[in-house]
């Protein structure tokens, strides 16, 4: 499990809205929050702290929550920097309650959010703004990522980060099959409606609706794959085999005959099944 944690406004809720929608605009949308809040696939959870004030500092969530979380991501509004001073105090705090209830080899993720304004800092420039550094990265295994509600490559990243799933070559892999098939951009999904990882050309959260809309009726008639053409986007997409969860390959403007497609998509989709038991745990 995960834990969200961070100020108000820094964009937790935005994240979990996109990740449960694919709707930017309704992740954009979002109002300050008075409760905690969840976000949930299978065995994968994130839970989300409300950021204002008079709730962050509220014990008893940490007390309740930070036992049961091999995860804590910090949501960092990276635009805001006359925040950061306020974020770095709420870390200090963060650590007391890490000590006091924390599981001891607990990861931190630095999550530096809305890096498509303007005058957002990358993580690199936050990470010493907010931690100690080498002191809290030496005891931490601290993870970071840059990530924007407009960047879709940024929440594959973010929901890899997340599955623990960074080491495993799950990049590799789609970058490879995109490659092969000369396609434009290749996306993986697993379960989430977002893309779990994704290579090319940035297609957009209308595209995997599309894909998703188009696996529900292939599965009803008992297709495995089909091509479709989708505002001049030439699509092939390849369902996985059964088991729980739905793992779906897709690839965009491809530049091979569609047996060939098809029979990378197959390989790749085997050497995926390999790695999906270590994402899942
Ligand atoms: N430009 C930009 N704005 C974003 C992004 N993500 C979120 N926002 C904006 O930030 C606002 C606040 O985000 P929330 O997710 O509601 O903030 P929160 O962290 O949940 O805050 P609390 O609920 O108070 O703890 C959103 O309503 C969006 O307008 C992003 O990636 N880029
Ligand atoms: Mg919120």
């Amino acid at each position: 499990m995960t834990v969200f944690v961070g100020l108000d406004y820094a964009g937790k809720t935005s994240i979990k809205t996109y990740l449960e929608t694919l709707s930017v605009d309704a992740a954009m949308n979002t109002r300050m929050s008075n409760n905690v809040e969840a976000y949930a696939r299978r065995n994968f959870r994130i839970i989300i702290f409300p950021g204002q004030q008079k709730l962050r500092y509220y014990e008893l969530l940490y007390e309740r929550f930070f036992p049961l979380a091999s995860r804590i991501a910090l949501v960092v509004d990276a635009a805001d920097t006359k925040r950061l001073g306020e974020v770095r105090r709420y870390w200090q705090f963060l650590f007391r309650m890490i000590d006091k209830y924390g599981k001891k080899k607990v990861q931190v993720v630095l999550v530096a959010h809305k890096q498509d304004l303007p005058n957002a800092l990358g993580w690199r420039e936050i990470l010493p703004k907010i931690f100690d550094v080498p002191f809290d990265v030496g005891l931490f295994n601290i993870r970071c990522a840059d990530t924007s509600i407009f960047d879709p490559q940024s929440m594959s990243t973010l929901l890899r980060i997340l599955h623990g799933a960074t080491g495993l070559g799950i990049e590799g892999l789609i970058t490879n099959l995109r490659r092969l098939t000369k396609s434009e951009a290749a996306m993986l999904f697993d379960t989430h409606l977002h893309p779990i990882a994704m290579s090319g050309t940035t297609v957009g959260s209308e595209i995997f609706r599309r894909v998703h809309a188009l696996v529900s009726d292939l599965r009803k008639h008992g297709f495995e794959a089909f091509v479709g053409v989708f505002r001049g986007y030439h699509i092939f997409v390849m369902c996985g085999e059964g088991g729980e969860g739905d793992v779906v390959l897709a690839l965009v403007n491809f530049g091979v005959k569609v047996n060939t497609a098809a029979e990378f998509c197959s390989t790749a989709l085997k050497q995926y099944a390999r790695m999906r038991n270590r994402i899942w745990t």
